[in-house]
């Protein structure tokens, strides 16, 4: 990662431009309201920064989160826009709507304060009529995203981006209206009472409010309309309503025969519009528009879960919201894109985690056939005050009364791993106290979520550490528990995972549950043939997923599993590959499909699929066979088919079995251009793959020697995607080729099996270069021909360091037991001293990058010798690049 640009100071004018909303008399006749998003022209600061011009939406951590510096600014910004509405609006009902802000805000008008909300994830509505002066009207939003052990989330593996960063709009109503103060939701609530494919019933609660200072007499007309248009039921309530009234109108539409049933198959969504039309005139004073769809669901604990009664497999992934370089800052389109990403993998379901998101996602999962689970921030640890536990229960009553129309969800949640970071361990009548805190903060959500939406499930989310979670009483408080499992990643293997699983199927009979998350880090960068657990490659995920996938569906009683994540995200305090970032995505955080997006539509599509995985490694690097000019690697191709043929360059390579929906194929590499193409039936697939052909010596007069990059300790492949570097593993050294002499690869200094060290490496982007070292190396040779050379060594020193904060997520999170370890060693190149009493450490800083480059004539046949002198501890190695000149 890149050190921390210094910010310029520079204070610019405030400088406002006009909003002028037009023909506001016009739309009076048509729906009654109008929204208008009011997402530009915005002047932004943060406490006692400079001002800048910005569109929402917004976030001021976007780029401070990838810098080498830990943490990232958690303050005050402050946001400013004029608002200039016509003389028309006076009569008006005027709304700022606010669909998120990270996470303490108040909106003022004109210096008043007009509203505040507390929470970063859901909508909320601020009236601003009273504050307008109908001229020169300012807004002015203050929000702050510091710590405050009141607000969930308190810890957790994802960054707490600050800002206005959802969409703002402006909201004008009629002074009769559909009711704005309903914890920010439309104020119309929609529940099918009863639906088979025979008959359906359908109920519409509505809340109204006037605020004019005249008594009004109203009607209340829902219509039902089925996707083409047509309508399918109509009813007309009246109600009437006196000056600052509020109430609530009921109406229940009866017998709707044969429904069309909304599934994932056939999200068949229809629409309902409520009006409230003014009695005596006949105009349409309000009208709000709804989802409607039919479905009845359940869950069983041997069985699993059946929609429409029929059983279905939930298979999806969880979501988290930011995006490459804009963090939470993510325009609509892309949104609306992940859903669509989940829905061509073969998914049915989304766990909105963790915590609310975009009204956008719900309506894509409804009108793509997602199912759903939406949950509030409650992440690792609580606080024991009421006011966390009334923010809690305010936003879980904000979650659910916001997206209470959405056919896709069936089921709320409330908390995730609430047990991870165990407090008070040691002081166990203490730690007591807290549990039964935890509990009951557990039961007062559930109770409120059954109360405010009987139809749909409750579910809490443990992590796999069983007995805590039923000792505590975890599991007996929701309709659904959920686990996240990691076997095969933070500890154990892969195969533990169907232990779990058949346990709580044994010891909790009557509990039906998810596999709320599973999922190995993948470094889209990072490939293997040997891999092992936390070498963060491509292909260990991809073992990892056909375990985990096998064992969820031969396994009935397990109502479903949600990879973890569907794409990477986020996590300032992570370090590993890639710092700052969770590597769990199924897509990177740009959105580009890793290996293991295609093997789950290998599973789970309907169709013949066929897919080359490896073709997302498009360039290759690799050592000659001996007596050969090829390089033999495996390809992979991920299908539902059962077998499938392999072609390089127009010759076969034979036919192979699927093994898990995966087939794999030693493939000849040439240098240069290798097409491939795999059939099956009439299905095929294609890609054309560039191979970088290292010679099996030197001497080898039919291969020629341009460059190669090489990782010591390490048995990664490494695509550096910037500088278009393709880094291969070592080898001892070989007479004729090249490698190292003495040492062994670098291990971890803790208890933990690591795949050489998962620290931030300061100053590069590059971080798996220097995470990997040869320690104790003796010498490096290239047994070259003559001629002019590059070469460059890497180092960094991984031992030791400041002692850091235990880092909660690393894999190594205790780097502060690590003992420092001194090392002072020289280098020569060819029997002339290259570096002299170098320490690492002192010299250049722990953790740190440390590139050395030089040129070499190479001559008499000698080719290039290293040699590592230790003068104190052992000498080390992290990469080594050579590059012929001339
Ligand atoms: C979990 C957490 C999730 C993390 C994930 C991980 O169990 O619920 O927030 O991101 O593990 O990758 O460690």
């Amino acid at each position: 990662a890149i050190k921390k640009k210094q910010m310029l100071k520079a204070k610019s004018i405030l400088f406002i431009l006009f909003f002028t909303i037009s023909g506001l008399n016009s739309f009076a006749q048509d729906a009654g309201r109008k929204a208008i998003s009011l997402n530009d022209q915005w002047e932004f600061q943060k406490e006692n920064g400079s001002v800048e011009q910005v569109n929402i939406p917004h976030t001021w951590n976007n780029k401070d989160v990838l810098d080498d510096t830990p943490g990232y600014y958690r303050g005050l910004g402050i946001y400013k826009r004029k608002l200039k509405l016509d003389e028309s609006a006076k009569d008006k009902d005027i709304f700022l709507v606010f669909n998120g802000i990270a996470q303490e805000s108040e909106v003022l008008v004109n210096g008043k304060s007009a509203g505040k909300h507390i929470g970063s994830y859901a909508k909320f509505i601020v009236p601003i009529k009273q504050f307008l002066n109908y001229t020169n009207d300012v807004i002015e939003v203050r929000a702050n995203n510091r710590f405050n052990e009141d607000i969930p989330p308190l810890t957790a593996d994802f960054t707490f981006f600050g800002g206005m960063y959802r969409n703002v709009t402006l909201l004008i109503t009629n002074s009769v209206h559909f009711s704005q103060h309903e914890n920010g939701s439309s104020g119309v609530f929609i529940t099918t009472p009863q639906v088979s494919a025979e008959t359906a019933d359908v109920n519409i609660n509505s809340y109204i409010e006037n605020t004019s200072t005249l008594a009004r007499k109203l009607q209340i007309n829902t219509t039902i309309f089925n996707s083409k248009g047509e309508e399918v039921a109509s009813q007309t309530a009246t109600l009437s309503l006196n000056k600052g009234e509020k109430k609530s109108v009921s109406q229940n539409v009866k017998s709707i025969k044969k429904p069309e049933l909304w599934s994932p198959e056939n999200p068949y969504l229809y629409r309902v519009v409520t009006k409230i039309i003014d009695s005596k005139t006949k105009v349409v004073v309000d009208q709000v528009s709804s989802p409607l769809g039919f479905r009845w669901f359940k869950f069983d604990a041997d069985k699993g879960f059946f929609l429409n009664g029929k059983s279905v497999k939930l298979i999806g992934a969880s979501r988290h919201q930011d995006y490459e370089n804009l963090g939470n800052a993510t325009p609509d389109a892309l949104q609306i894109k992940d859903v669509e990403w989940l829905k061509a993998m073969g998914g049915n379901f989304l766990r909105v985690a963790h915590y609310p998101q975009d009204p956008l996602i719900l309506e894509a999962c409804d009108r793509l056939g997602i199912l759903a689970s939406v949950e509030i921030p409650v992440v690792n640890t609580i606080t024991e005050t009421e006011a966390f536990t009334n923010n809690c229960l305010n936003m879980q009553t904000e979650m659910i009364k916001q997206n209470f129309n959405h056919p896709s969800i069936i089921i709320w949640a409330y908390m995730n791993e609430i047990l991870l970071r165990l407090k008070f361990s040691n002081d166990k009548p203490r730690q007591q106290i807290y549990f039964d805190h935890v509990r009951e903060l557990a039961q007062k959500l559930d109770s409120l979520t059954r109360r405010l939406d009987p139809s749909r499930y409750t579910l809490l989310v443990n992590h796999g550490a069983w007995d805590i979670y039923n000792k505590v009483g975890l599991t007996k408080i929701p309709m659904i528990v959920g686990w996240n499992l990691y076997s095969g990643w933070y500890s154990g293997v892969p195969a533990d995972f169907a232990k779990f699983l058949d346990r709580h199927h044994k010891e909790l009979p009557n509990t039906p549950f998810m596999v709320t998350e599973y999922g190995a880090d993948a470094d889209p960068r990072i490939r293997s043939f040997a891999p092992i657990r936390f070498d963060k490659s491509i292909e260990y995920a991809l073992q990892f997923h056909q375990v985990y996938l096998n064992a969820m569906l031969n396994r009935p009683f397990v109502a479903g599993g949600m990879a973890w994540n569907l794409a990477d995200f986020n996590s300032e305090t992570r370090e590993e590959t890639m710092p700052h970032i969770n590597n769990k995505g199924l897509l990177t955080i740009g959105r580009q499909p890793k290996d293991t997006y295609f093997l789950y539509q290998a599973y789970l599509s309907g169709k013949p699929y066929l897919k080359i995985t490896s073709a997302q490694w498009k360039d290759r690097t690799g050592i000659a066979d001996s007596g050969a000019l090829a390089s033999t690697q495996p390809v992979q191709v991920a299908t539902n088919l059962k077998s499938a043929e392999l072609f390089l360059n127009g010759k076969s390579l034979g036919t192979k079995e699927a093994v898990d929906h995966i087939i794999d194929w030693n493939v000849p590499f040439i240098n240069g251009l290798n097409q491939l193409r795999v059939v099956s039936g009439d299905q095929n697939d294609q890609a054309d793959i560039n191979f970088q052909l290292q010679p099996f010596k030197f001497t080898d007069s039919k291969i020629a020697f341009t460059n190669m990059n090489v990782l010591l300790g390490s048995k990664r492949f490494y695509i550096d995607e910037k500088e278009h570097q393709l880094w291969m593993p070592d080898q001892p050294y070989r007479v004729g080729s090249w490698g190292w002499i003495g040492g062994e690869p670098y291990k971890g200094t803790n208890n933990r099996i690591m795949y050489g060290s998962d620290k931030n490496i300061l100053g590069t982007d590059n971080d798996p270069i220097y995470q990997t070292q040869q320690v104790g190396i003796k010498q490096f040779k290239f047994d070259v021909p003559d001629g002019e050379y590059e070469l460059a060594l890497h180092f960094a020193e991984l031992v030791g360091g400041e002692s850091k904060e235990a880092l909660a997520y690393n894999l190594d999170n205790n780097h502060k037991k690590e003992a420092e370890e001194k090392r002072v060693f020289s280098v020569s190149i060819n029997g002339s001293s290259f570096m002299n009493q170098v320490n690492l450490a002192a010299d250049f800083g722990y953790t740190t990058a440390v590139q050395k480059k030089t040129r070499i004539t190479v001559q008499n046949g000698k080719g290039i010798v290293i040699d590592f002198n230790s003068i104190e501890g052992k000498a080390v190695l992290n990469a080594i690049q050579l590059r012929k000149v001339y």
